[in-house]
Formats: structure tokens, sequence, C-alpha cells
């Protein structure tokens, strides 16, 4: 009897070997080719007249597929409403300005591709495509989006904390966080470039503008006359609901000009500015800031890398009907 348990478990060792290593092994760009042939095409349109109409969802869909990846794996965790007896995980804290606009991009392309093929495609997977349609039309990089992830069967507000970057998190505590999803630091200076789009409420960098230490007013890694611009932007007692561009150049456009404000001081988030600062990760912020297409390239890779973490297969989860709720 001690034979074929160890054998089963040598076959075990292998496949885990062989399979368990890769983390795309799961995944292929072909999984609906027989199943819902134009899925692609699809969600596509839907996100042309999305886009047209609300170009902000762009930066919404792009953190929103993000928190989804970085919480319990890319399972459309995040898309869960909150019940009675569960608090999902989009109202966690950190996801008070997840715009409602980006869940909106998933429902109606949801709607559009079951009405062609009923009960076969993930919400997670449509969550990834309509990323990548959005980012190529705000003018970024496009890439192969692999395919078979299955819808999570637990989403808690519980399980966010941790598990998602905070603007005043260090080099080091980011790259390990990064690391844990099984993500490089090339990845993590390639993600962050997803910071050209999009914006920042002021309270996620007061602390830059005003009383940095007890030696500087504002945060020395700062252009002195941005920190002043910020500072008309978000005043002390400022409006919760106010805002500024990620990137104050061209923020709606996806382009590498993140990174030149980064070389001179003209990022908000501390965590964007740091990438910079340190010396570990200067080295790719000023080869991005030089080069648009290297950027691209790695900025592709690496969105394949962020939708391969934790991808649930088989019966690991399910095929959702409606994205909001579990099947049962
Ligand atoms: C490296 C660590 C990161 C930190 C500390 C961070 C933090 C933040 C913060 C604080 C905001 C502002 C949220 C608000 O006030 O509304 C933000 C916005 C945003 N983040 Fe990140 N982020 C990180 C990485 C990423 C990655 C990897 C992506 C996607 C690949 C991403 C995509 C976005 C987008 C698109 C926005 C703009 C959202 C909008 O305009 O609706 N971030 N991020
Ligand atoms: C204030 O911050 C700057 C930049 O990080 C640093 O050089 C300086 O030593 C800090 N001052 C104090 C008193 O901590
Ligand atoms: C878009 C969305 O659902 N945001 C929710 C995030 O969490 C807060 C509570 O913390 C909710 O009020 C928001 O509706």
């Amino acid at each position: 009897m001690l034979v074929p348990v160890q054998a089963s478990c040598l076959v075990a060792l292998l496949l885990l070997l062989l399979f368990g290593s890769g983390i795309h092994a799961q995944l292929s760009p072909g999984y609906y080719s027989s199943s819902c042939p134009n899925v692609e095409s699809i969600i596509q349109q839907v996100m042309l007249q999305k886009f047209k109409i609300t170009p902000n969802s762009v930066p919404g869909t792009l953190r929103l597929f993000f928190h989804d990846c970085f919480v319990d794996g890319c399972d459309a965790s995040v898309l869960i409403a909150s019940t009675a007896s569960n608090s999902a995980e989009k109202d966690a804290e950190i996801n008070l300005s997840l715009a409602g606009d980006s869940f909106d991009s998933v429902i109606k392309a949801k709607a559009a591709v079951e009405e062609k093929c009923p009960g076969v495609v993930s919400c997670a997977d449509i969550l990834a495509i309509a990323t990548r349609d959005l980012v190529v039309l705000a003018g970024g990089p496009s890439w192969t989006v692999r395919k078979g992830r299955k819808d999570g069967k637990i989403s808690q507000a519980s399980r966010v904390d941790g598990n998602l970057p905070k603007p005043e998190q260090s080099v080091d505590q980011l790259t390990k966080l990064f690391a844990s999803k099984g993500l490089s630091q090339t990845d993590m200076v390639a993600l962050s470039g997803a910071h050209t789009i999009g914006f920042a409420h002021c309270k996620e960098f007061m602390s830059r503008i005003y009383n940095f230490n007890s030696t500087h007013q504002f945060d020395p890694a700062m252009d002195p006359n941005f920190a002043k611009d910020l500072r008309l932007t978000c005043p002390q007692s400022v409006d919760p609901r106010v805002v500024a561009n990620n990137d104050v150049t061209t923020p709606a456009k996806f382009d590498n000009v993140y990174y030149q404000n980064a070389v001179r001081g003209v990022t908000v988030l501390a965590s964007d500015q740091i990438l910079h600062s340190d010396a570990r990760t200067r080295g790719l912020v000023t080869a991005y800031a030089g080069q648009q297409g290297a950027f691209f390239a790695a900025f592709a890779t690496a969105m394949d890398n962020l939708g391969a973490v934790g991808v649930k297969t088989g019966n690991q989860g399910e095929i959702r009907k409606d994205c909001s709720r579990f099947n049962s």
C-alpha cells in the first residue's frame, strides 16, 4: 500500500513542479474560443461606448482590477455587494474611493456577454478584458489577456487590510507586498505607471504639503512650486471630496509622463516619489521616463502577471450570473 501513495505523491510533486511554478499555467488566451468566440469584441464595443461617455472609467476600472487581484486574487470578489450579514470587500474603507463608474463598466459588459453566451464567461475575466481595452483607449499599450478565471465565493471587507499598498509605505514594504503576490520590483515600478491617469484625494498626500517634519514645511523631494500649487488645491480644511490629478501634466492620457514627473519631483503620492528617491528603483524610473516604449512593454508584461495573481480555476470558483452577487 505504501508504493501507490509514494507514487502518487511523486506525480503530484511533478505536476506541481511542471505547472505550479508557472503563474500562467492555468490561464490561456483562447479559453473561450469555442464557448464564446466573440467575447473580446463584445466587451470592446461596450468599452468604446463607456469611454466616450465617461472617460474617467479608465482609471476607475484599472484601479478596481488592481484591488480585486491583490485581495484574494483576480476573482471579481471586489464586485460583490454587501448584504445584511456580510460586509463585502468593496465596502472596506480603502475602497471608499473606487469609482462607481468602474463597477458599471463591468456590469454593462457582463450584460452584453450574457446575451450572446449565457453562463459561460466569468466576471473576473470580463474585468481583466475591460481593463485592457480601456487602457488602450486612453492611449496605453495592448496585451493579450489570458482567460479562464473563476469568480470567487468569498468577499469580505476584513480581508482587505494589509493586502493593498499605502502611499506612506517604503520601497521595502511595497516590494515585500508585491513579492507576496508573486510580483517583482520591476512589475511594481511598471504597474505604478498606472498613476499616469486618474486622481487622488487630498488626504492621501496632505502630510507631504503641510508640516512635513520639524525642519521642512513640505516634502523636500517635491518641487517647491508644485507643493504650492497643491496647497491651493488642498487647503488645510479641504472638502474631503476634492482631488488632484496623479499626473498633473497629461492627466487623462496613458503615457510615460508620470515617470518624467517623478524625475522632477512632481508626483502627488509619496509612494510615487520614493520610486525615484530610492536608488534601487531610480534606474527603472529614469529608463521609463526616457523611453515610452520601454514603459509600455514592461507595463503589458506586468499587467499579465497581475492578472494571474491568486486565480481560481475549476471548482475553486463559479461563473457568476450577476457580478454583484454569489450564485447561491
Ligand atoms: C505601488 C503602490 C500603490 C499605492 C500606494 C497606490 C495608492 C493609490 C492611492 C492612494 C490612490 C488615490 C485614491 C483616491 O484618493 O481616490 C490611487 C489611485 C489610483 N491607483 Fe494606485 N496605488 C498603488 C499602485 C497601483 C497599481 C499597481 C495600479 C494599477 C495597476 C494602480 C492604479 C490606480 C489608479 C488608476 C488610480 C486612479 C483612480 C481614479 O482616478 O479613480 N495603483 N492609488
Ligand atoms: C525631515 O525630512 C527630510 C527629508 O526626508 C530629512 O532630510 C530631515 O532630516 C527630516 N528632519 C527631521 C527633523 O526629521
Ligand atoms: C463604489 C463603492 O461601492 N464604494 C463603497 C466603498 O465603501 C464605502 C463604505 O466604506 C461605501 O459607502 C461605498 O459605497
